[in-house]
């Protein structure tokens, strides 16, 4: 009876809480990880309090639960994006960051200019919606944001600063453990949860908006 006990905690462990999570900007919803390989993590209605973001310069946040992942994001100009067709054209996914992949575990920072993106309707003033996208071992997860652009908006200092990449040191052990660290995760950066971290040179470029250029290793 206990090992069953402990087998359904382990599985809930790993089956709802390692994935990852948005921080920012604000996700569609409050996380649930069972929900999380669903379209924009189980919420296919846009919200009414969209998050004001920079057209220019901006940046997304998630603390991912994965070692060895990969990560895009797709945006929809559409008014109320419910369904992945919202998030291409011609059938084409509408990328504003191309995958790229990464082997450690922890809390990243990611820049996201949506100035850049090509995407015809991503313009000042514009609603629009982008998906995170994250494959770390079981399967696409998701998540969304709904966003007002400004190209006149900047970030506001405190959540610029909580812009920081932390990976945890230990990349195979770390699935299980940050899983269970994670379930009384706060939002911001650094909450120490993620138990030992480093600084890695990698993170360090990604901060400077390499990440898309890491596609050429794939
Ligand atoms: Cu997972």
């Amino acid at each position: 009876m206990k090992a069953a006990i402990f087998t359904i905690l382990a599985f809930f462990a790993l089956s709802a809480q390692a994935h990852f999570r948005l921080l920012y900007p604000e996700p569609r919803g409050p996380f649930v990880g069972d929900r999380e390989p669903l379209f924009c993590g189980g919420y296919d209605t846009v919200t009414t309090n969209r998050t004001t973001f920079p057209l220019s310069n901006g940046f997304f946040r998630i603390r991912q639960g994965h070692a060895d992942w990969a990560g895009s994001v797709v945006i929809s100009v559409a008014p109320n994006p419910s369904t992945f067709d919202d998030f291409t054209t011609g059938g084409q996914n509408q990328f504003a960051r191309l995958w790229a992949n990464e082997s450690k575990s922890g809390n990243f920072c990611i820049p996201l200019d949506l100035s850049s993106t090509g995407v015809a309707g991503v313009t000042d003033g514009a609603n629009v919606t982008i998906q995170i996208v994250i494959t770390g071992g079981d399967g696409n997860l998701y998540q969304c944001a709904d966003l007002t652009l400004s190209s006149n908006f900047t970030v506001p200092a405190d959540l610029q600063a909580t812009c920081v990449n932390q990976t945890v040191a230990d990349d195979h052990s770390s699935h299980g453990s940050n899983s269970t660290n994670s379930t009384t995760g706060g939002s911001t950066a650094g909450s120490g949860s993620l138990g030992n971290v480093e600084q890695r040179p990698l993170i360090a470029a990604l901060a400077v908006g390499v990440f898309g250029a890491l596609l050429g290793l794939l």
